[in-house]
Formats: C-alpha cells, structure tokens, sequence
C-alpha cells in the first residue's frame, strides 16, 4: 500500500499535557513515529497542495491563529509549548481580541493540546500527507495511508483539542468531494469519540459519519459521542471499557451497513491504534491479531479507501497494530 509522511511533521513535539489537575508527558510524542515508520515500510514525501484544502475546513482565523499563536507566545514572554488556560464559556461579546491567552482560550477545548515552535509546520504537512493519500486513490489505488501526526480527528473548524490541530478525514473529504466524488463516508475506529469530523458535518449529508468508541460517560472527549448524538448523517456507537473484539465486530458490521446505506464513492478510515488492549490512555481490549479481520471487514465495503492515522499509545505495540490492520486491505 503506498504511504505518505513527510519528516516535518516530527517537528511537532509536545513535553507536556495537563489533566487530572497535574501536568504528564505526552502521550502523542515523537516515539510513535519511530515506531510506525518502521512496521510500514517506504514512504512517500506529500506533494503541497497550499492552503486552499485546509481553507475549505477551518476558518482563515483559526488557521492564522494556529500559524501565530507560538510566536505570539513567546512575544508575551512566555517559554515552551504555549498552553490555554481561560475559556470563554459564556460568549457575550464577539471573540476578537488580540491577546494570546484569549486566543488561546477561544480556539481550545482542553489542555492537552499545547502549540509548539512547529506544530503549524508538522500539522500542515499531515494535512498535505492525507491529501497526497486522497490523489493516490483517486488515481486509481484501491487504497492508501497517510501518517498524519499529530492526529486530526478532535479539531473542529475553528478549534483544537485531543492532539488535534488541523481534521486530516474532514480535509480529505472536502478535497474528494471538490474533486468530484459525490458522497463520501467516514469511519471513525480510534477509542475516542472524532467530535472534530462529526462537528464539521453536522449539518450535511454528502459526508456520511459512523464512530466506534469509548462511552463518552466514561472517557474523553466526554461532551460528545452519545449514542443520541449526532447530525443529519452521523451514527455513534458507543461501547463500554472492556471491549474485546467479540463485541466490537457486530458494532463495526453495524458501522459499515449504515454507512452503505449512502452509496458512498469514497471511505476514509480514522484509524486509531488506541483499542489495543495495553493502550496506556485507553480501555478496550482488542489485540494485535484483531487488527486484519477489522480491516478486512472495512475492505469487503469495496470502495476506494483511504487510512489516516488518529491515536495510539502503546509504543511497544504501535508499528506491529498498524501493520497488521494496513495488512487487511
Ligand atoms: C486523542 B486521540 C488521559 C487524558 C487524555 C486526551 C485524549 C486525546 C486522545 N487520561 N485526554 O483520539 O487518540
Ligand atoms: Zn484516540
């Protein structure tokens, strides 16, 4: 399968992120990638595509914002990776200021997400290595990957969140759908819920979305998620901490027939290494050999594919759980 990562994304390299009231490494660190390019093999360098797929998802003020803030940051004197920490909850005045702190508060969702020196730079060429995926698929493979780190799947149009900056799926599917595809579906396998994806077409049905993940009563992004959930043309299946690959199969063949129901052209796959059952953040159960039936069942769709790469934590495992669910298609 032909693969896509650019080395500038490595440019992104978060110390530190805070929860649970106390700040801890991060969990989304350069040690994945090492991992990951070594099970899969040669890669291919993006092409730039500009900044016109990315406009075609979020909003030229966040972009800029995401393209500034680090500067801005170290301008106010501050040092490392630049962190929110005031949110604007109750929003009775247009959110135009200027300062960084109120830039950084109205384009965040939590604390886990802080902006390095490069993570514009990283973020970009992921962005650039999903669209690269998407030409290749286009042009006629039956299926690609792209290496997008950070992940992309919990940013919004005008917001970050869940080691997510810029919506890899949603910038792929906006792309295939200008380049003439006519539906596209999305399938969300990563542990946690892709609020990002869902938010961004809420209102739309040409972009079909159909999530497996952690109950959101129980794990991040919490606030989304809910088996009640959901826009014109979103499923969310919820399961419980513990599963194991029995349980999560019916819900996967559940995923994809709704999906088919929207004769899509195209399925993008937010693939996220994170069910695996000694994910450090995680809760699911499912092991490295379930990674090839999971994908082979995504596969029997028969649709032109593509994989983007979400969460996944557990190091020692990473490269062999995303070689083997590649291996299935
Ligand atoms: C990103 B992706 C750990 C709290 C971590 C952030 C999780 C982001 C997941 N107890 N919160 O979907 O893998
Ligand atoms: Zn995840």
């Amino acid at each position: 399968m032909r693969c896509f990562w650019d080395e500038r994304q490595r440019g992104h390299a978060p110390a530190a992120e805070f929860y649970n009231g106390a700040l801890h490494p991060a969990a989304e660190h350069g040690g994945r990638v090492d991992a990951i390019l070594a099970a899969i093999g040669p890669t291919e360098v993006p092409r730039d595509h500009g900044m016109a797929p990315l406009l075609a998802v979020h909003s030229s003020e966040y972009l800029q914002f995401l393209e500034t803030a680090h500067g801005d940051w170290r301008a106010a004197g501050r040092e490392g990776d630049a962190f929110p920490y005031t949110f604007p909850v109750v929003r009775r005045r247009p959110l135009d200021l200027a300062r960084i702190d109120a830039r950084l508060g109205q384009h965040s969702f939590d604390t886990a997400t802080p902006i390095g020196e490069r993570t514009w730079d990283a973020s970009y060429w992921g962005a650039q290595a999903a669209l690269s995926a998407l030409d290749a698929v286009l042009g006629g493979e039956r299926s690609a990957f792209a290496f997008t780190r950070p992940p992309g799947h919990h940013a919004g149009r005008d917001y970050l969140g869940g080691y997510s900056y810029l919506n890899n799926a949603a910038i792929a599917a906006e792309a295939a759908l200008a380049a003439g595809v006519r539906q596209v579906a999305i399938l969300d396998v990563d542990y946690h819920h892709g609020n990002g994806t869902q938010d961004i077409f809420y209102e739309r049905r040409d972009v079909a979305f159909a999530s497996i993940h952690a109950d959101p009563t129980m794990d991040y992004p919490y606030f989304w998620g809910h088996a009640d959930d959901g826009g014109e043309a979103s499923l969310n299946l919820p399961l419980p901490r513990g599963t194991t690959w029995a349980e999560y199969e019916p819900a996967l063949v559940e995923a994809i027939e709704w999906l088919s129901g929207f004769s899509p052209e195209l399925l993008i796959v937010s693939y996220g290494a994170d069910t695996f059952v000694d994910d450090p953040i995680s809760h699911f159960a499912l092991e490295t050999r379930d990674y090839a039936p999971m994908a082979r069942r995504i596969a029997a769709l028969g649709l032109p594919n593509l994989v983007v790469m979400e969460g996944g934590y557990a190091v020692e495992a990473l490269g062999a759980n995303v070689a083997a669910f590649l291996s299935g298609f």
